[in-house]
């Protein structure tokens, strides 16, 4: 009979040597798989995921240069929500939003969805015609949301000031009731977790450096700093590095890079129960379940590959949030940190095929693309599978660049602009 320490019985209950989080196990990379997804963040480890468990293709890896999750994915501040203006985008972050609602179920493990909705605000009269204008246009496209004056508000979040006297007054605001926060990571180790259990290898510490193709000019594989890798198929998925990937294959992409910070400030008892958005002041907050107030900031102005933000910018994003909830501003700062998004021209991503055989594209999410990560898992795994868009994601193209079918969302988030 074989004999078990209490101590391996424990390693292998919460997944060896990675700990109680994981419970999925690093691979060395074979010398070849069906597809190879590049980028261990929550959209390349879905993309396998749902690689493996809707299109029967196990014999895929993962690649991430760093450890997964380290990119945006356990970076950002959580929002989730689908109050985007345009019927391309409506579409496409609703799918994901009726998505986040089971994912704990369907991965067997808990990314903590709270929806406990998300309040934009509105400062003037501009800001007022432009929520108003979402709020219809959501609606007409079966998404909730709906607009609240400055007292309603008031109740739906009661640290909120209203007075009329300062430099932000709040005039009304929009509120989607189905949106709110999950817990970041876990949407990566989730992934992980249920691609890993079908068959999906997940490659750490494995940068990609190069792309190989063929005569024909399709994928044939990919240098990486351990080793060469042979594949026919290659789905990109690097956040803030898409375009330096893309470039080993000769493709140029329409993406600028640029840091985006957020901070939390020391822990504290319940209260805010809600998220808070003002796209005019680029300040917006929300508590963690640890109790942290999470506070983003907007964009640096100039672009970088930066992993920190500059100074300047979160000091101006923390005046505002001191005049919006006034109980906080002597609350101490915790930690701070950045990641480098890539933006699109007109603010919307790119899942897409692409001119080179076998490559394909998932990028551009810029400051707002957490809450896309189970859609646009779903539909790029679809892209890869079938060589064609899944009807959610085929306006999404590259070649919109080209030919001016823009989905020019100008109000993708609050920080995006
Ligand atoms: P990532 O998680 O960044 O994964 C990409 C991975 O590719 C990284 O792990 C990286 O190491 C890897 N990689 C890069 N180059 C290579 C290479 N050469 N070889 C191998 N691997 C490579 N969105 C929202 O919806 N709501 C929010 O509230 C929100 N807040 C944000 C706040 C901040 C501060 C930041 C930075 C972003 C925020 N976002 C938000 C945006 C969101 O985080 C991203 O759009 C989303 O997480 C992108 O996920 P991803 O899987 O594409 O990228
Ligand atoms: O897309 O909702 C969003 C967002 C908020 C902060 C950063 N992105």
């Amino acid at each position: 009979m074989q004999k078990f320490s209490a101590w391996s019985l424990l390693k292998e209950a919460f997944g060896g040597h990675q700990g109680w989080k994981s419970q999925w196990r690093r691979a060395e990379p074979k010398a070849e798989y069906d597809a190879i997804i590049v980028g261990g963040g929550g959209h390349g480890l879905g993309a396998a995921y749902y690689l493996a468990a809707e299109h029967g293709l196990t014999n895929i890896a993962v690649v991430e240069k760093g450890w997964i999750g380290g990119g945006n994915t356990g970076r950002n501040t959580t929002i989730i929500r689908s109050n985007y203006l345009f019927n391309e985008s409506a579409h496409l972050y609703d799918h994901s939003l009726k998505m986040w609602k089971d994912l704990s179920q369907v991965l067997n493990y808990n990314v903590m969805f709270s929806p406990r909705g998300v309040m934009m605000l509105a400062h003037t009269v501009h800001d007022t015609q432009v929520i108003k204008r979402h709020v219809h246009a959501n609606r007409g496209n079966g998404v909730d949301n709906e607009w609240l004056s400055p007292e309603e508000a008031k109740a739906f979040c009661p640290i909120l000031n209203i007075e009329k006297n300062i430099r932000y007054p709040v005039l009304g605001a929009a509120l989607q009731r189905r949106g709110g926060v999950a817990r970041h990571d876990t949407v990566a180790w989730g992934y992980a977790r249920a691609a890993n259990a079908l068959g999906v290898d997940i490659i750490e510490n494995c940068e990609v450096t190069g792309i190989k193709r063929n005569a024909q000019g399709a994928i044939e594989g990919i240098d990486t700093s351990r080793g060469f890798i042979r594949t026919k198929k290659l789905g990109v998925s690097a956040a803030g590095n898409t375009s330096v990937v893309m470039g080993y294959a000769g493709i140029q992409l329409p993406l600028e890079s640029y840091p985006l910070q957020a901070l939390v400030s020391e822990p504290v008892k319940p209260l805010m129960p809600c998220v808070v958005m003002s796209n005019t002041i680029h300040a917006y907050m929300s508590q963690s379940d640890k109790g942290e107030l999470v506070i983003g900031a907007g964009t640096d102005a100039y672009n970088s590959y930066t992993q920190r933000g500059a100074l300047h910018i979160s000091s101006h994003t923390l005046e505002a949030i001191c005049e919006l909830f006034p109980m906080v501003r002597r609350l101490k700062m915790l930690r701070n940190w950045g990641g480098i998004v890539d933006t699109t021209p007109d603010r919307s991503p790119i899942i897409a095929k692409t001119p080179v055989k076998g490559l394909y594209v998932n990028c551009g999410w810029g400051t707002g693309g957490f809450k896309a990560t189970p859609g646009s898992a779903h539909v790029f795994a679809h892209t890869i599978a079938h060589d064609e868009p899944h009807p959610i994601n085929a306006p999404f193209t590259l070649e919109r660049f080209e030919e001016g079918n823009l989905i020019d969302e100008a109000a993708a988030a609050a920080v995006a602009h």
